[in-house]
């Protein structure tokens, strides 16, 4: 039996940048996420008999919504649901089943690197037939919907056992429970050169942050390739991630920084986030930023079974460093530049104009799915270790003595009041066309403007999103409000400055780009408006 229930909008369900995320308690009001569910659900077309795809990253709710989410899609008509066993699926593995299986979309249950728990954050995102995350266009017509919605519609059925793998029936409507790792690991086989991974006698550290990749790590790393029992650290998915911010950067994954700075360090270190899609790669000695990484991987990826047939292009996010760029212009392929979200990817990726993307929020991935994908880049890495017999060190300074050094951080001010933030970019974009010309220090602004993108395969365009200011000699300082967050504003403000080959290459980083972010806060007024003396977050 269907169940029709009378509702009214919430006004506040606008996906950001990756999908709707709030507070679980918001999540628990009655309707909330049946209301989002059921909007999503009366904007897809071709639903009848289609297969879903649902998983999510284990925190506290995943189960409870996806017993939801199974109810209303049985009501709404689909053929099949294909969940993950124990409603676990990472992103990136979501986004493989969406495209193994031919199904018309996913819903992957995730707030990423947010931390999770009864007082946390909980998140659902649609995802679309080609695995990747709904364009703008989906999401603007699932926000409108939620302004109108009146009723959903769920079958009147008892929870499915999520943890016994095989099939069942709610309602005409068939939901497999299938593994969640296995269909994700024989991908990685196929791009990478395994056996020679194992052979090299490497040393690995991963930090799976009691998120999503432990499992898909474990079985990969220790089991397929032969890694000590032990490589895989918070290796079992926890509803609150332990407490902690499950976010693989140098504040939250410090443990394993640690470990790869410390005595008897191993070869390689690396941190994925809580649904799998992001990558923290440090090496001995050694840490690697996420931008730096991006144009590391594009120039070696030839060295990897996958990608031996070279790439198409390399596609990066518009605040993530230029260092990419250098590479595709080195191999004489296009360089994309695009808005900040995964989702901005998926049209390049489909056109076969990309084959390697890439975010300064160390995310990193491929043509393989339509996610960014922390476990891809690990192997990838691993991959171009054993077939180089080089270090991470000496890896990245052969590769800035090859091609420069783009010097990168970004500062995040967290929980900054809303309004405040608001006047601070307010205040930045009105000040654009005087900006060129000025001086600040020894900088003087080339450019100034707030970033448009047009989709080169639809024709697309996308306003406001970010404001560059471009300075002679090739430094930048870029500022945006984050869409992931779930309680006011996080300012983040990206600086980078390029030293080019024979410059110098060994400098810290904090020093080379002190100057620009003195400049950033005169142009920005940051500590005016915020507030604060210093970031909460510098990667
Ligand atoms: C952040 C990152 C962005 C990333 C997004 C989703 O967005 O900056 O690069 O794509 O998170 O990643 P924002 O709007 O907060 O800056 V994840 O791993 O949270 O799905
Ligand atoms: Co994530």
């Amino acid at each position: 039996m269907i169940r029709t229930v009378s509702t009214t909008p919430f006004t506040d369900q606008k996906p950001g940048t990756s999908g709707l995320r709030k507070k679980v308690k918001v999540f628990q009001q009655p309707n909330y996420a049946e209301n989002f569910i059921q909007s999503v659900f009366d904007v897809v077309s071709g639903k009848a008999g289609a297969t879903l795809v649902i998983g999510g990253d284990g925190r506290y709710l995943n189960r409870t919504v996806i017993q939801t989410a199974i109810r209303m899609a049985a009501a709404a008509g689909f053929g099949r649901v294909v969940v993950g066993q124990g409603g676990i699926l990472s992103t990136p593995a979501a986004s493989n089943v969406i495209r193994q299986r031919n199904a018309i979309g996913g819903l992957v249950l995730s707030a990423s690197h947010n931390p999770g728990g009864p007082d946390e954050d909980f998140g659902i995102k649609y995802n679309v037939a080609n695995g990747g995350p709904a364009p703008e266009k989906v999401t603007e017509a699932i926000h409108a919907r939620t302004l109108s919605i009146a009723e959903w519609h769920a079958a009147d059925s008892a929870d499915v056992d999520l943890d016994t793998l095989g099939e069942v029936t709610v309602e005409g409507m068939t939901v497999e429970v299938i593994d969640s790792v296995a269909d994700y690991a024989a991908l990685m086989e196929t791009l990478f050169d395994f056996d020679a991974i194992r052979a090299a006698g490497l040393t690995v550290a991963f930090d799976a942050m009691s998120a999503v990749t432990g499992p898909y790590a474990t079985e990969i790393l220790e089991r397929r390739l032969g890694f000590a029992p032990g490589t895989v650290r918070n290796g079992t998915p926890l509803e609150d991630f332990g407490g902690h911010h499950p976010d693989p950067n140098l504040v939250h994954a410090r443990a394993l920084y640690d470990t790869m700075m410390g005595e008897g360090a191993p070869d390689f270190g690396a941190a994925s986030d809580g649904d799998g899609d992001r990558n923290l790669i440090i090496g001995r000695g050694r840490f690697v930023t996420p931008s730096d990484s991006l144009a590391m991987l594009a120039a070696n990826a030839h060295l990897a079974p996958g990608y031996a047939g070279g790439l198409k292009g390399i596609a990066r996010s518009m605040p993530t460093s230029a260092a990419a760029d250098r590479v595709a212009e080195k191999l004489d392929i296009p360089a994309f530049e695009t808005p900040t979200g995964w989702k901005f990817f998926g049209n390049l990726l489909d056109a076969g104009m990309a084959t390697i993307c890439g975010e300064e929020s160390a995310g990193t991935g491929s043509d393989h799915v339509r996610e960014k994908d922390g476990l891809w880049a690990v192997l990838l890495w691993l991959n171009i270790l054993a077939a180089t017999g080089k270090s991470v060190d000496r890896i990245a300074r052969d590769h800035w003595a090859t091609y420069g050094r783009n010097y990168y951080a970004r500062h995040d001010y967290e929980g900054v009041d809303s309004a405040a933030a608001d006047t601070l970019m307010g205040e930045l974009r009105g000040k654009l066309a005087t900006l060129p010309g000025t001086s600040f220090g020894a900088l003087t602004v080339a450019a100034a403007d707030d970033f448009a993108y047009e989709d080169p395969t639809d024709g697309s365009v996308s306003r406001q999103q970010g404001v560059r200011v471009l300075f002679e000699g090739g430094s930048r300082v870029v500022f945006r409000l984050s869409g992931t967050g779930t309680s006011g504003a996080t300012l983040r403000v990206y600086l980078e400055r390029y030293e080019p080959v024979g410059g110098d290459l060994d400098a810290e980083t904090a020093t080379m780009l002190a100057e620009i972010v003195a400049a950033a806060d005169a142009i920005a007024g940051i500590r005016q408006h915020s507030g604060r003396e210093q970031p909460d977050v510098i990667t």
